[in-house]
């Protein structure tokens, strides 16, 4: 079935007008960058509301979300458990800056969850939580050097906004004026799934490497699968050097598996960081692992780190309700990788029988469309794509309904809220934005 552009789309008026009056007062007129169209040009939608796999923007047009907040809406928007949790902990009030139940609750679901966690601190983002733990181990190791994959993003802490990812790599600053070099000399650079690269670091660094952090599956260079034995490779090389390894399951927690990709893979990391899902779309983020480990954090130990807000009633409501969907309807997995299975058929036959040059990557309900012919399997193979097409691309689904992620550094999210007549709608949708952008 073509899928024609939707008539019903009307130009996105007040989303321009309010675009206009945002940037008055907020620096490119969103509170984070990569929301900006920066990468694919044009003006952000602005969104007035959501519910299950559907987005309506302020000029009431409806798209189909594949970005789902960038992760956290693995149940769909504005789930009615999530809902109804938030509303029960709002009328007791919003914060108290005092220990509560929840928090407790919520440590306890992550310590069952995920594999290698025995205790747990809850902060308010995922910069907090990989920022917090790469500080627990210097601490540990009494080292100061990190390694880190170029590409990777592990949120905007100066350690780690060195060849970072994401929004970073968007806007062509992988490495962000103000971190003073006497910081970023500390943050070692290697290349995704080449272990070779990390074991070069390690030895013209002896015992100076105090973790290496990775995104066990890489989310920020677009889907980019670990390749066998990568996350094995770097298990080793730490146990070998004393070196902590830190798994940013921040994307992946709760996500590629119930127990994260730690769980999927079978690879035990040291630390690991968590957000988006474990807060069901309300600001949580996590750091955890061993007892040993964890008991450096104050007020145990000596390691600093403090919130106002960590472990906030609402937000923990929210986390509550989402890790015990997940864990009693173990379901919403099955039905995700079904519709998974669908994108690669139809995203793999687009590229097999009507030959257009595009690369499909896939982990779970996480996926990416890379315009190249070549296998992507690290930054410098996501980064030699063509983003024009991508841009293209990107609108022509947009004008279609259907919302995904502005910049081909990002991956699409699937949910439980989607169907398989989504899947087949936005397989259309492609089909007919391809003719197009490779027509011309
Ligand atoms: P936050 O500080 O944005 O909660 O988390 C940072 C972070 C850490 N680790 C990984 C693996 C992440 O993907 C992120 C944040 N992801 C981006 C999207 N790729 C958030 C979107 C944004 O920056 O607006």
């Amino acid at each position: 079935m073509s899928v024609t552009k939707q008539e019903t789309l009307q130009q996105r008026v007040n989303s321009d007008r309010m675009f206009e009056r945002a940037r008055r007062t907020i620096p490119g007129g969103v509170n984070s960058p990569v929301r900006a169209f920066g990468s694919v040009g044009g003006n952000p939608v602005f969104v007035a509301r959501a519910a299950g796999a559907t987005i309506w923007d302020i000029d009431g047009n409806a798209y189909l979300d594949y970005v789902g907040s960038w992760g956290p809406m693995i149940l769909g928007h504005n789930h009615p458990t999530v809902r109804a949790a938030v509303e029960r902990a709002i009328a007791n009030g919003t914060s108290f800056g005092a220990p509560t139940e929840a928090e407790v609750e919520l440590a306890e679901l992550v310590v069952e969850i995920v594999p290698s966690v025995e205790v747990v601190r809850l902060v308010n983002s995922g910069t907090e939580a990989t920022m917090s733990a790469a500080r627990l181990a210097r601490a540990v190791t009494d080292r100061s050097k990190v390694i880190k994959f170029r590409g990777g993003y592990h949120g905007h802490a100066d350690i780690f906004l060195v060849e970072a990812g994401s929004g970073a790599a968007t806007i062509g600053v992988p490495s962000s004026p103000g971190v003073p070099s006497s910081t970023a000399g500390d943050t070692l650079v290697a290349e995704y799934n080449n272990l070779p690269s990390v074991e070069r670091l390690f030895d013209a660094n002896r015992d100076a490497i105090a973790c290496v952090i990775v995104e066990p599956v890489a989310g920020n260079m677009g889907c980019v699968p670990p390749a066998e034995g990568f996350l094995e490779g770097l298990r080793e090389l730490c146990t070998r050097t004393g070196a902590l390894l830190i798994f940013d399951e921040v994307m992946t927690g709760f996500r590629v598996a119930p127990g994260g990709a730690q769980q999927l893979f079978g690879v035990t990391p040291d630390l690991t960081t968590m957000g988006k899902v474990l807060g069901g779309g309300l600001p949580v983020g996590a750091y955890g692992g061993s007892e040993y480990l964890m008991r450096h954090i104050a007020p145990d130990g000596p390691v600093y780190q403090a919130g106002t807000l960590s472990g906030n009633p609402l937000a923990t409501a929210a986390g509550i309700a989402t890790l015990t969907h997940l864990r009693e309807h173990p379901e919403v997995y099955e039905h995700i990788e079904r519709l998974g299975e669908m994108m690669d058929r139809g995203w793999n036959a687009l590229a097999r029988d009507e030959g257009y040059p595009l690369t499909w990557n896939r982990v779970g309900s996480m996926g990416s469309v890379f315009f190249t012919t070549q296998p992507v399997v690290d930054w410098n193979s996501a980064a030699a794509a063509n983003r024009d097409a991508f841009t293209q691309y990107f609108w022509g689904m947009l004008e279609r309904g259907i919302y995904l992620a502005p910049s081909p550094f990002e991956v699409l999210f699937l949910s439980a809220a989607h169907t398989e007549a989504d899947i087949d709608r936005t397989l259309d949708a492609a089909r007919d934005v391809l003719a197009e952008v490779f027509s011309s």
